[in-house]
This record gives C-alpha cells, structure tokens and sequence, in this order.
C-alpha cells in the first residue's frame, strides 16, 4: 500500500515536471510553433537570396490605375466583374519575366495570385471567377511561371490576399471596399472554408512553392482568421513553404519570415509601419517596394526610381539583415513596362560586380545611416558609402580585429587609422563612385 502511493506520488510528481518542461520548451521555441527541418533550411536559403522581383498583376490593371482600383473608384460589383471578358495579356511570357529577375540578379518571384478584388489569377475549383473561366485568355499564369521559374531555378512565392471585395461571404466587411455597390451578406465561416481550399491548390498544383504572403489581415484586426488552421494546413502540404503575413505587427506563431512594407526595419515613413520594438530577432526579414510609385500598373505613374535608388534601397535593406523585394506592375498585355526592364538590367550589372558583397551576408556590425550601411560575410566586412563625395571617412571602432582594408573594386590597400573612437578610412578621391563605394576589411581569423 504504501509503495503504491509512493509510486503514484512519483509518478505526479516526474509528470508535473515533464509537462512544465516540456511547455517552457514550446514557449521558449516562438510560442507553441516548432519549424520543421525542412522550413529552418528553407529560411537559410531565404537569408542569402537577398534579391525577389514582387509581381503585382490582375484584370485591374487593364485600367492602369494601381490595383487598388475597385476601392478608390468605388467601382460597382457588377461593373468591376466585366473587367476579366477585356483580359487576353497575348505578350504574356512566363519565361521572359523569369529571365528578366534572373538578368537583375534575383533569385525568386513572389506573384499576386489573387488580390483584394477577389480575381483569381489561376485555375480554381473553389471558385469560378477565375483567369480560365472569365478571361478569353482562358491559361492559368501562373502554371507557366511556375514550369518556368522550375527550369530556371528560380523559386516562386504566391502573394494571397486575406481581403476581398468581391465575395459576399467576406462578411461582416473590413474597413475598406464599403463603397463597393452590390456587395450582400455572408457567412464568414464559408469564406475561410473557401480560402483554404484555394490555398490547398496553390500549395498541391504549382510543385514546390518558396513562400505564401498574406495580405489584408489589416482590413479586419479583429477577426477569427484561423491563422492557427491556416498555417498548420500550409506546413502540412509543404513543409518548407515559408509563411509571411504583412500584417505589420509582431510575428505571430507559425509564420516564418516578417516583412516591412515600403519601410526599412524599425523605419516609419508610412504611418503604418511594424513598430520597430516587434521587429524578430530570428526571423528572415523582407522589405519590398515598389520601382515607381505603384504596385499594379499605373499608365500615369512617372516617379520611377533611379539605378541609384533602387541600389541603395537593396544595400540599406541588407545592411538590416533584410531581403528585398522590388515591384514591377506588367501592363494588360502581359509584357513588363520597358523602363523597369532597363532598370533592373542595371541593377543586374552591378550585382554580377558586387554581388559578393551582399548575397548571403549578414547585417554588418556598424548600424546602418542614411549614408553607410555595412554587411559582412565570413571574415570581411563590406562597408558601403551611398552618395558620398569626400575622402575621409569614420566608421565607429569596434575593436574589429583588422588584418587589412581594401578597396573592394580594386582590392587595393586603402590607409586607414585607428583612434580608441573610430577607424578613419582614407580613400583617394578617384575611386568615389556616386552609387555605392565599398570598402572591404579583412578582420583577423
Ligand atoms: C498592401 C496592399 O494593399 C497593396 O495593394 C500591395 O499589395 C501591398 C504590397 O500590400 O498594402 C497595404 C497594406 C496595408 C495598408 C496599406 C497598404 N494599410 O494598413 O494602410
């Protein structure tokens, strides 16, 4: 009897300390999500890709008026819905565009499948307006991209919008679309049923997919978006399918990756930014913006960004540790703007240069400025001076253990000069370049 209750004892006891155990484990470990091997690896390739083209197209851009269209016109349901019988993108090559990211020295795509109008831009059975129903064009896009960025070796992310102003079940509505004539009521309940069966045909039909972004949880903090379901069906059909959510908080469990909308890290020029605290600490990080003012095309948007630009924004974002994303909207009928094409060809020419210093690096030990960012890889630091014009220059000391520094470019010796403060680096006036000059130090194994 009483070696009985001394064995039960022990036994409560050894199970109360497992399970406490084993749940600050879970804690510990991103809230009860535990990656799978097969995700961790995928988050290392993620790391060192550094470089994605971001692809916003859809029947909106018939319109040429950013894709956000149907909402800022207030466009009616039914009007709207006449837009897929005008779509036969004919000059649509899936692997012309994989040609164009891959020339630009990026190294996956991350396409709108669907967006907030509701149009599915791939064949689906959970819905029938769709690209094969509703279009004369009648293929699914985004079969071709997918055999082509396989044969190219570039991976390829599926944008998928939360928000929808086309279904009634979308219901009760977000904070926009509400001037949308013709939408009726519906039952949430069916609209995440239907979410999740679209999800399972990105997920089942494209074959190895690198990603899936969620878009428009901001419509309606406060719904039941089942992200836990969601998620976990995600990782199911693909392990290594990496989940983002530009939700712009902190990262909730299950997701693999954070992203920052049209703002660096910890940056808030929108007004809507991730607050610089949730920022994660393991994470992979992506920054994405547009290269003109747009996501979809827009016929009238003049303010592309210049190589320059467009260079420094890549280099800022690595110097946080952070991929980039870069938009181009392609126009109705199929090809991408010729301007963007020539920009990223620029920018492609000066990876095939300096790519090494960017590709699979880290954030660098000196925080990034306006007007330095610096990122490392193995035992160099690459120091990049944007826009700059002088020749001296400070970065802090921070007792790197310095064999030598060289001028990336040339890998000649620089002089430089070490005070307890700062290291002040001298670099002849000729070898400014007016994009990016990098300065390279070797630290002592
Ligand atoms: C979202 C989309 O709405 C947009 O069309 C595009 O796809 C971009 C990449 O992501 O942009 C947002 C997201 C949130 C807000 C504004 C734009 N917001 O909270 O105001």
């Amino acid at each position: 009897m009483k070696i009985k209750s001394y064995l039960q004892s022990t036994f409560i006891l050894i199970t109360f300390f497992y399970s406490f155990f084993v749940s600050a484990q879970k804690r510990d470990t991103s809230q009860d999500y535990i990656p799978s091997e097969e995700n961790l690896i995928a988050r290392e390739w993620f790391k060192e890709a550094k470089f994605g083209l971001f692809i916003h197209w859809g029947v909106y851009s018939i319109l040429g008026d950013g894709e956000w269209v149907m909402h800022n016109q207030k466009v009616a349901k039914d009007a709207y819905e006449k837009l897929p019988s005008f779509f036969n993108p004919i000059e649509f090559n899936a692997e012309e565009w994989v040609q164009i990211a891959k020339k630009a020295g990026m190294k996956y795509i991350t396409i709108t499948s669907r967006h907030h109008d509701g149009f599915s831009m791939f064949d689906t059975n959970a819905s029938d307006y769709n690209i094969v129903k509703k279009t004369p064009y009648k293929k699914d896009i985004l079969k071709d991209l997918a055999l082509a960025c396989e044969k190219e070796g570039i991976k390829l992310f599926f944008y998928y919008s939360l928000l929808d102003w086309n279904r009634d079940d979308y219901f009760p509505r977000g904070k926009t679309g509400n001037e949308i004539a013709g939408r009726a009521e519906g039952n949430w309940n069916e609209y995440i049923a239907f979410m999740k069966l679209q999800l399972t045909e990105l997920l089942t039909n494209y074959g190895p997919i690198g990603g899936i972004w969620l878009d428009g949880h901001w419509d309606k903090k406060d719904a039941n978006w089942d992200y836990k379901e969601i998620y976990e069906l995600i990782h199911k059909l693909q392990p290594s399918c990496l989940i983002g959510n530009n939700h712009h908080e902190g990262s909730k469990p299950g997701e693999d990756f954070q992203m920052f909308e049209k703002d660096l890290p910890g940056k808030n020029t929108t007004g809507w930014a991730t607050p610089a605290d949730d920022i994660s600490k393991v994470l992979p990080l992506e920054v994405c913006e547009t290269i003109n003012g747009s996501w979809g095309f827009d016929l009238q948007d003049k303010k592309h960004k210049s190589t320059g630009e467009l260079i420094r924004y890549l280099l800022s974002a690595a110097g946080y540790g952070s991929n980039f994303l870069l938009n181009v909207g392609p126009m109705p009928n199929g090809k991408i703007q010729p301007e963007h094409i020539v920009l990223l060809e620029k920018i492609g020419d000066w990876l095939k240069e300096n790519g090494e210093t960017i590709y699979a690096s880290k954030a660098g030990p000196f925080p990034p400025t306006e007007s330095r960012v610096s990122t490392m890889r193995n035992n160099k630091v690459y120091v990049h001076f944007l826009d700059s014009n002088k020749n001296v220059y400070s970065i802090p000391n921070n007792n790197l253990k310095i064999k030598s520094v060289v001028l990336f470019k040339t890998q000649n010796k620089i002089k430089y000069k070490l005070t307890p403060e700062e290291v002040l680096l001298y670099i002849p006036l000729e070898e400014i370049d007016d994009i990016d000059t990098i300065v390279q130090i070797n630290l002592k194994k």
